[in-house]
């Protein structure tokens, strides 16, 4: 098994934090989104979609998409449930990932894509698009903040998938230049919970820093509990996308 990993990108992340959260160890080859090795022949063979990150099983089986990555995992080990234990609960957490990820993770992308100098050889940028999903995502925050105020996490009691999903989401605020209103005190006091977690500090590490489109050969593991702490640099790597290169993609879709 292989997880191809995109270092401090906020999938791959999501990713890292699922596997620390369950103490699963899993050999990791980085890819260098910043010089294009997404776009390789060899990691396009992989992914057509060339998007980060992506799972590769022993029997040669290829799952790309970070929440069809963590049910595999879940499935592998199911403790701590991550996805709910039974009918009411599994439904309501993906109630919440999804409410998260579409209203939260998507704003804030688009944020970033069409707005950072950073993405506009990845991404054919559209400014107003960017600046029109920067209500949305503060619309969805204001709806989030309402709900946190009589319970610990996203989906209830429990620690979850969405919990995760919203901890990228709004680490991914600053690369994308959006401030957390400070009158959204239970999103701070759920953050700074979530955030000391040390499964948040497992998406940290770096990767791939070599600026060359081809897959890295080494292969590292995923660090369980590593400490070193976020600083959510890892676009301005971007600034250095070699250009001649040609990284401009036909696949445009919002992540
Ligand atoms: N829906 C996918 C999105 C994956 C995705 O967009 N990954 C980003 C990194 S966060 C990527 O690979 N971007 C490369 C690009 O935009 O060219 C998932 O949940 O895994």
């Amino acid at each position: 098994m292989k997880l191809y990993d995109g270092g401090r990108a906020p999938n791959p992340r999501r990713v890292r934090i699922f596997l620390a959260e369950k103490g699963i160890d899993v050999p990791v080859e980085p890819v260098d989104l910043g010089a294009g090795a997404h776009k390789s022949d060899a990691f396009t063979a992989l992914n057509p979609m060339q998007r980060l990150p992506v799972l590769v099983l022993d029997d040669g089986t290829v799952i790309a998409e970070s929440i069809a990555i963590c049910r595999y995992f879940e499935g592998l080990r199911p403790e701590p449930p991550l996805f709910g234990r039974g009918g009411k609960e599994e439904a309501l957490v993906e109630m919440w990932n999804r409410r998260v990820e579409l209203n939260l993770y998507a704003a804030v992308s688009a944020v970033f894509r069409h707005l950072h100098p950073a993405m506009k050889d990845m991404e054919e940028q559209v400014p107003e698009w960017g600046e029109a999903n920067k209500p949305r995502a503060l619309d969805f925050l204001a709806f989030l903040d309402g709900e946190l105020r009589d319970r610990l996490f996203i989906a209830g009691d429990h620690f979850t998938v969405a919990d995760i999903t919203g901890l990228v989401s709004v680490d991914f605020m600053k690369p994308a230049k959006l401030e957390l209103p400070v009158e959204f005190t239970n999103i701070s006091r759920w953050h700074a919970q979530v955030s000391s977690r040390p499964s948040a500090r497992a998406g940290d590490r770096r990767c791939g820093r070599r600026a060359t489109a081809s897959l890295p050969r080494r292969t590292m593991r995923v660090a369980v509990e590593t400490g070193h702490g976020s600083d959510m640099r890892w676009p301005l790597q971007l600034h250095h996308l070699p250009r001649r290169l040609g990284l401009r993609s036909s696949l445009r879709s919002a992540p």
